[in-house]
């Protein structure tokens, strides 16, 4: 029995997450919704934008019980949380995707809605939690911690134990030493190197990284 999705957000990421989709016999998306009106009619890879949120519900009677957060996000989560949050109060089940090129460790954890893109790698007893982006060819080593709604972007590296606190951005490129704990909504910038650990809501750049300077 393969599962009806609904894919939520038609852009860039959502095209991403649509070329793995069409790789899961399992999966059967019923369509893509995105809340731009210019978007309908439109194409995410082979599935087309059939509207806007609001026909969730007669996608759900019409037997659409996943979803996937196609919204990305870069430095600032909340958008791509509220897509989450909303799409599970609205009583839809957030799927995982895994790409077929990725690795997860059998001992690693997914929870729901997490993407682990080409080519990624997560490694043994890592935990990823709920609706996070890890990115294509990204590192999560064995043991990392990866809270909720945080997205690794792609070529990220973070070596083992290494914790990511919720709605945190660790951009493309970027290399954290192993055992560094990176807070909430914090935001390490692409290419840096993180050797020391990075206090909540704070912007950290350059080789070794240092908070940002303002404006
Ligand atoms: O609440 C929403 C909503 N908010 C924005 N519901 C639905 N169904 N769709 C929503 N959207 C739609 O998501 C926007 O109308 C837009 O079409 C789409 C977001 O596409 P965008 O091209 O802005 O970026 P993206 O989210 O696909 O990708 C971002 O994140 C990725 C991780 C970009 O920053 C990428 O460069 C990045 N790789």
């Amino acid at each position: 029995m393969r599962v009806s999705v609904v894919i939520l957000g038609g852009g860039g990421h959502a095209r991403v997450l649509a070329d793995a989709l069409a790789l899961d016999e399992g999966v059967a998306v019923a369509g893509v919704l995105d809340a731009d009106p210019a978007r309908r009619g439109s194409h995410v890879g082979p599935y087309e934008v059939v509207g806007d949120d609001s026909c969730v519900p007669a996608l759900m009677e019409r037997g659409v019980t996943h979803f996937v957060n196609g919204v990305g996000s870069v430095a600032d989560a909340a958008r791509r949380r509220r897509v989450f949050e909303r799409a599970t109060a609205s009583g839809l089940l957030p799927l995982s995707v895994v790409h077929p090129t990725a690795f997860v460790a059998a001992s690693a954890r997914l929870a729901g809605g997490c993407v682990v893109l080409t080519r990624a790698v997560v490694g043994s007893g890592a935990i990823v939690s709920e609706n996070v982006i890890v990115n294509t060819g990204a590192i999560v080593e064995h043991d990392c911690r990866i809270g909720p709604h945080a997205h690794i972007a792609t070529g990220a590296m973070l070596g083992g134990d290494v914790t990511v606190g919720e709605e945190s951005h660790v951009g493309i490129g970027a290399t954290i030493r192993q055992g560094i704990h990176v807070g909430r909504r914090a935001v390490v910038g692409a290419g840096a190197v993180v050797v020391k650990d990075v206090p909540d809501n704070t912007v950290v750049v350059g080789v070794p990284a240092a908070p940002a300077s303002p404006g």
